[in-house]
Parts: structure tokens; C-alpha cells; sequence
């Protein structure tokens, strides 16, 4: 079915080339008081700076498709795609430029803004970078928005990327300094923060987050949140990420175990998110499959403005879009355009 909504047009939306200033700076501390407000105040505060700087009932579209599949060689403790864990993800891949152009040309029809394209690397070789940035032109002529999620980036392979026409990359934080070894021994969170660097050295903007509900505490939230606050520039895109919890792997059989993240808490964090980077795009990412329409609408009320949409991530569901198309139709919201976000 196609989507109810008037076919979006394309964003252009400023780049975050201003470092925040120094009083935009959050102490962990007075992140950890964001989270300790009464749940009404801290939504008051998130909805009044979100309407701030954006129209508070309009949402970006994004779509994700795996380029390469599984067989990824790091130990992230979350994912399906680590080779080491028995999560029935195959391997496949890199997939073809004619394969990701139908795809691409799928996710603008149904609505799309903006096309990810996430491949399960460590980080990529020379080859797949040439490979890629084919994929980034094909996507890039059918006239959408490009991001690329492909592991840690080297500074050449950055530039490669951006010559190509990519305009965004994701490269999560994921969690909190504190808490980063119970989630990943591979890379450190030194790795992660040069990849970023790298990003915007080549003029691309970010697209950087985290997981919540992997059995971190809330100092852990608001460590985590302190890190992307403090960045040399806020991201563009703010993931918000639930972990979906996949069996057979360390963090997924865990919280099967011991329970999911409470979603009231999960609705703080969002509104946290909102305050201490005020103008990133803030997207409901992973886990909004397992959400409940209520939550997701207090979500976008705490200053969530961005979505994946098309049924799946990159190997876990996502709602469909008669679903989704059906919800914003009854919180009166619709797709982002190009004049709604304000200086
Ligand atoms: N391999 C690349 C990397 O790690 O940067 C790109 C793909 S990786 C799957 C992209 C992001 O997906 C991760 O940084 C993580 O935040 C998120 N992710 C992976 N598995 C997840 C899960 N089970 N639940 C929630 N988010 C997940
Ligand atoms: C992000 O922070 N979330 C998306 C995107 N960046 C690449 C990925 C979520 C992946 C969830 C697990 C899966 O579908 O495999
Ligand atoms: Fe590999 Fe990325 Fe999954 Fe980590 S999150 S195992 S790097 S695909």
C-alpha cells in the first residue's frame, strides 16, 4: 500500500558546524538532575526546547538496508551480526549498486528522506570503500539523503566517501565510558571517537547514539548522554537506540533474563537526549517494533523528531508502514519538509 502522506521533499538541513558553545556544556551531574525531575517537568522542559527549534508535530523518515549482512568479527555483546554468536544471522556479501537501487528507490517511494546503508564490519578495506561509494552515488541520484554505517573509518576513506556524496555517517558511542567494557572489548571508545573526528574532518555530518536497556544504570545514561553533549560538535542525528534483545547474544539473553528497560525510563532518556543537544535530529531508532503506540507517542512528545520506517532495520523488524503511517495519522503528525526546522 502506498503511504498516506504526501510525498515528502528532500531535506536540506543545515550542518552543526558550531561547536556548542561552553554554557551548552553539561556536567554528568546535572545530567543526572535532568533524569531525577518529576516525569511531567523534565517533559516540559524537553517539549519546550524542542519546539524551540523544531515543528514539533513533523517527523524525518529514514530507511535502513543491509548492504552486508553477519560474520561481523567484533564482540559487540548486543549484536546478531558478531560471528562469534549463535543468532541464526547469515552471512552474505556486499550487495550489488542494481540490488541497493531498487531498495533505495522502494524506501523514496514509501516516504523516505534519508537511505542508510549498514554494513557488519570492523571497519572497511580499500575494495569496500570503492564499492561503496558506488552505492553512494546510485543512492544519491535518485535524489535521497545518504548515510553509511560501515565500522570504524580511516581519514582517506572518510574523504572517499564524501567525494562520492555521502552526507552522513553513523558511528554510535553506544553507551557510557563506565559501562563500554561490559559491551565491547574490540575497539575502545578512543577507536570510536577518531572515527567521528574523521567524519567531520571530510566534511560529513554525524549520525551518532547508543543503546539503552543493556543493563546500564541511569548514571551510565547520563554518563553516556554527557559523552555526545560534550562532543566537539553535537551530532546531526542522534540515534536513541532500545536494544532488541536477540537471543544468543551476552547482552540480549541477559535482559531476557533480568527484564527489559523500564519505557518510562527509556521516554527520560529521549527527553535528556532532547535537552543536552538541542538541535540534533533525535530518532526513535532500534526497539520501536516492541513499543507500544503509547510510548512511542511520549517519545515524540520528549522530543523524539525522527523515525526508521519500511518494516525492518537492518536485521530485526521494525512496525509496517500501514502501522506507522496509521499512528502519526492519529497524533496528527506527518513527515519533516524542508522549511520546518527553524534557525
Ligand atoms: N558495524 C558497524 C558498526 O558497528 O559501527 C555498523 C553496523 S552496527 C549494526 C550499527 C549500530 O546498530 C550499532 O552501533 C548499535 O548501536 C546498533 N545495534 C546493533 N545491534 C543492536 C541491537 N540488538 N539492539 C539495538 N541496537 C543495535
Ligand atoms: C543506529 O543507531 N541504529 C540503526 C542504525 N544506527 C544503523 C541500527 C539498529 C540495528 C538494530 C539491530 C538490527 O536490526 O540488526
Ligand atoms: Fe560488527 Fe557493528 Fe555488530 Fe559490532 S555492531 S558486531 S561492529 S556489525
Amino acid at each position: 500500500m502506498s503511504s498516506v502522506f504526501e510525498q515528502p521533499v528532500t531535506l536540506h538541513r543545515p550542518r552543526q558546524t558550531a561547536p556548542a558553545s561552553p554554557e551548552a556544556r553539561w556536567s554528568v551531574d546535572a545530567i543526572e538532575a535532568l533524569f531525577d525531575l518529576p516525569f511531567p517537568e523534565l517533559m516540559h522542559q524537553a517539549q519546550t526546547v524542542h519546539r524551540e527549534n523544531f515543528d514539533p508535530t513533523r517527523v524525518e523518515f529514514a530507511t535502513l538496508l543491509s548492504v552486508k549482512t553477519g560474520g561481523c568479527p567484533e564482540d559487540c555483546n548486543y549484536c546478531p551480526q558478531a560471528a562469534r554468536f549463535d543468532t541464526g544471522v547469515e552471512a552474505t556479501k556486499l550487495m550489488e549498486p542494481h540490488e541497493v537501487k531498487l531498495a533505495a528507490q522502494r524506501a523514496k517511494d514509501a516516504g523516505a528522506t534519508r537511505f542508510c546503508m549498514g554494513a557488519a564490519w570492523r571497519a572497511p578495506k580499500d575494495r569496500d570503500i570503492e564499492k561503496v561509494a558506488e552505492l553512494v552515488r546510485t543512492v544519491k541520484a535518485l535524489g535521497l539523503e545518504t548515510c553509511a554505517t560501515l565500522g570504524m573509518l580511516e581519514d582517506g576513506h572518510a574523504q572517499t566517501l564524501q567525494s562520492a556524496g555521502l552526507d552522513y555517517y553513523n558511528h554510535n558511542l553506544d553507551t557510557s565510558p563506565e559501562y563500554y567494557d561490559k559491551v565491547v572489548t574490540t575497539r575502545t571508545y578512543d577507536d570510536r571517537l577518531d572515527t567521528l573526528q574523521h567524519v567531520r574532518d571530510a566534511g560529513i555530518s554525524t549520525c551518532c547514539g547508543g543503546i539503552v536497556g543493556m543493563g546500564e544504570s541511569r548514571v551510565d545514561r547520563a554518563s553516556f548522554l554527557h559523552q555526545l553533549a560534550t562532543l566537539p560538535v553535537h551530532p546531526d542525528s542522534l540515534p536513541v537506540n532500545a536494544l532488541v534483545p536477540i537471543a544468543g547474544t551476552p547482552l540480549g539473553d541477559q535482559v531476557r533474563r533480568d527484564g527489559e528497560i523500564d519505557p518510562i525510563e527509556f521516554v527520560r532518556t529521549v527527553a535528556v537526549a532532547r535537552l543536552v543537544c538541542p538541535k540534533s535530529m533525535v530518532r526513535l531508532s532500534a526497539g520501536r517494533d516492541a513499543m507500544s503506540r503509547e510510548t512511542q507517542a511520549l517519545c515524540f512528545l520528549a522530543g523524539a523528531n525522527s523515525i526508521f520506517i519500511g518494516g525492518k532495520l537492518l536485521t530485526t523488524p521494525l512496525p509496517g508502514q500501514d502501522e506507522d503511517s496509521l499512528l502519526l495519522k492519529d497524533l496528527g503528525m506527518v513527515p519533516m519538509g524542508v522549511s520546518q526546522v527553524s534557525a
